[in-house]
């Protein structure tokens, strides 16, 4: 027994309960559980937003196509705009530029990151968040505005889908085809396909029969509901609705369905860790008195000190930065050098133990029904799923018309017939069912083999990365001439996302205007930079899959199938990675640019 702020802790008893937690949860059909919402189920992906244009195919040429108009490709358009290139086309499958902001509108969707830090080039466009939390749609417009601010909708391709990248030797080009009949050339190509994009429904036995209303929180349906996304959702006054699973997303939108609906049935597998949230309207006198340059200050900020590295002082005080010793667990950074591995580990699960403790202790203070506040509270590591907060979701569950249904012992739901929904022995009748189930992971772009890419000699780059990607810094990759992937590939990562998005937009756009400044045939990097770059990713990667291994099920551990494989990501962090791009932009760059003058 260990005393800590929040009262004594038994590690062996809670050891105990978190390994009986996460052993009654693995199912055996683990990732395979779950359904694409694609084929068959493909009208719960379809865009309920902007109705569909006709438009005549593209057979022209640019000199850069960016895949994705979300943050990382706007971010990556407006760094090669700023840095003088003219011919710049984005391209989407949505009907505007957003990326998950595009498509996740449902009530109550917000920034779960400060947005002075999330909302990127705020000084650039003159803009300032209305709250410390922004919603979702102030931050869809944001997107909209900075491609306004530069230009980007100048030759925009929406509504489409690439479905092939081939490699002309002769014409030093890529040729670009889609779902709409284009057939275009690109100089450069930059991938910023996202990670959770396409959403998934659990594979309910009978899911197909029901007859009542369905849809998927990432294509929320305002035409029945009513409302918008700030709530007021009066097409479900008279409605028994449910809602199924209860990560961010069901977090966010249970408070709001609660106030609207006539009853309310949550259905929950694994509760989330729920936090103190702590939102609040921008401050005006605060917001005038920053100085030019605060919003990159405090962006670095906040990124070190998640990150473990030292800071003077954290300008960002919040929920994340509270817990930097338990997010090491799944995102790697700095190490406290002065204690052992195992003193380190030891301190790390105290640590822990008490915040989880803490967590519990707010499901009781806040749900009146001991029951519900029992079914409520989160046995696992803090880590073992995305970090959750709230000031509204528990209290939600005090309201009379609002009924937790707890589906752990089934495993999740059983079934669904043309009214209900099984769990167990138990049936619900409903009328609407929302999916607040998730996205598959790692499906889009080139990693899923539903953008093929041909590279140099007709090789696919699927079959170049049959025993895993293979990468220089995570951007390029040998064979594969003038293709960039923005993203989370054998790179540093961070919660703040876009942060770690706009570093690696502003370092792709750097070394394509080197490229053209230096007259390079191609940017491509040689063999010894990918091979130096994977044995480094090797030598300092530290292994999560222990940690990964005692945790509940979830995406985060492929649902207790897999673990995080050593090596993927730079384990250094991304204060160290961005040190480490900043310096090698310094040198000639001449183990990417072939063919340049200035570099030879
Ligand atoms: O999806 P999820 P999400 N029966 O996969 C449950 C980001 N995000 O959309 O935990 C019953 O996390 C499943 O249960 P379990 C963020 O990165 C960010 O909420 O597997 N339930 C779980 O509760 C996040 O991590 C923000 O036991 C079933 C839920 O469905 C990611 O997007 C906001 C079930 C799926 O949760 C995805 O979050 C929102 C079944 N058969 C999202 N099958 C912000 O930044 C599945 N579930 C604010």
């Amino acid at each position: 027994m260990t005393e800590s702020t929040t009262g004594p802790i038994d590690l062996d008893a809670i050891r105990e309960k978190y390994a009986h937690e996460r052993d009654r949860r693995i199912r055996p059909d683990g990732a395979r559980q779950y359904r694409s919402a694609a084929g068959e189920f493909g009208y719960y992906a379809k865009d309920p937003y902007t109705p569909f244009t006709e438009r005549d195919p593209k057979t022209d040429r640019v000199e850069v196509l960016v895949i994705g108009a979300g943050f990382g490709g706007l971010l990556a358009a407006a760094s090669l705009r700023t840095a003088g290139v003219e011919s710049i086309r984005l391209m989407d499958e949505a009907g505007d530029v957003g990326g998950t902001w595009y498509w996740n509108r449902y009530p109550g969707v917000r920034c779960d990151i400060e947005s002075y830090v999330y909302m990127p080039l705020l000084e650039e466009v003159g803009a300032m968040p209305t709250e410390r939390y922004a919603q979702g749609e102030e931050i869809r417009r944001h997107a909209v505005r900075i491609a306004e601010h530069y230009d980007l909708y100048r030759d925009t391709l929406f509504q489409t889908r690439s479905t092939s990248l081939a490699w002309n030797e002769d014409a030093g080009e890529w040729t670009v085809e889609t779902d709409r009949g284009d057939r275009f050339a690109a100089r450069y190509v930059i991938t910023a396909t996202g990670t959770l994009t396409q959403p998934k429904l659990p594979g309910i036995p009978g899911i197909e029969r029901f007859e009542g209303h369905t849809f998927h929180t990432s294509r929320w349906d305002y035409d029945y509901s009513g409302g918008t996304a700030e709530g007021g959702l009066t097409g479900l006054a008279d409605k028994k609705v449910a809602v199924i699973g209860t990560g961010a997303t069901g977090l966010q939108v249970v408070p709001l369905l609660a106030e609207s609906a006539g009853e309310l049935l949550v259905f929950q597998r694994t509760p989330s860790t729920v936090d103190v949230r702590g939102n609040r309207p921008t401050d005006p006198d605060w917001a005038a008195a920053l100085e030019p340059g605060w919003q990159r200050e405090r962006m670095e900020n906040f990124l070190a000190v998640l990150a473990g590295e030292p800071v003077a002082e954290s300008l960002v005080t919040d929920g994340w930065t509270a817990t930097v010793g338990l997010q090491r667990n799944i995102i790697t950074g700095a190490v406290d050098d002065t204690l052992t591995e195992a003193e380190r580990a030891l301190a790390d699960e105290l640590d822990d133990a008490a915040t989880m403790n803490r967590i519990r202790a707010r499901v009781e203070e806040l749900v009146a029904d001991p029951a519900t506040a029992e079914a409520l509270k989160p046995w696992y590591r803090y880590m073992c799923k995305r970090p959750g907060f709230s000031d509204h979701y528990l209290q939600a569950f005090n309201r009379p018309n609002v009924t937790l249904v707890d589906t752990s012992d089934a495993q999740g739901i059983t079934g669904m017939t043309e009214k209900t929904i099984i769990v167990g022995d138990a049936e619900y009748e409903v009328d609407c069912v929302v999916f607040a189930t998730g996205f598959d992971t790692g499906v889009s772009g080139v990693m899923s083999g539903t953008l093929p890419v041909t590279g140099r000699g007709g090789r696919g780059l699927l079959e170049s990365w049959a025993r895993g990607p293979r990468t220089f810094h995570g951007f390029y990759s040998h064979g594969f001439p003038n293709l960039f992937h923005l993203g989370a590939l054998q790179n540093a990562n961070s919660v703040n996302f876009v942060h770690i998005l706009q570093e690696q937009a502003e370092h792709v756009a750097a070394v394509i205007a080197r490229a053209e400044h230096e007259g390079a045939q191609r940017v491509e990097p040689t063999v010894e930079a990918e091979e130096g770059w994977l044995r480094l990713l090797r030598e300092t990667g530290r292994d999560a899959s222990a940690f990964q291994a005692e945790c509940t099920p979830g995406y985060y551990n492929g649902e207790g199938t897999r673990a995080i494989t050593p090596g993927f990501t730079y384990s250094p962090g991304p204060i160290s990675f961005h040190r480490l791009l900043r310096e090698w932009r310094r040198g000639d760059m001449s183990d990417v640019l072939v063919g340049a003058e200035a570099a030879s």
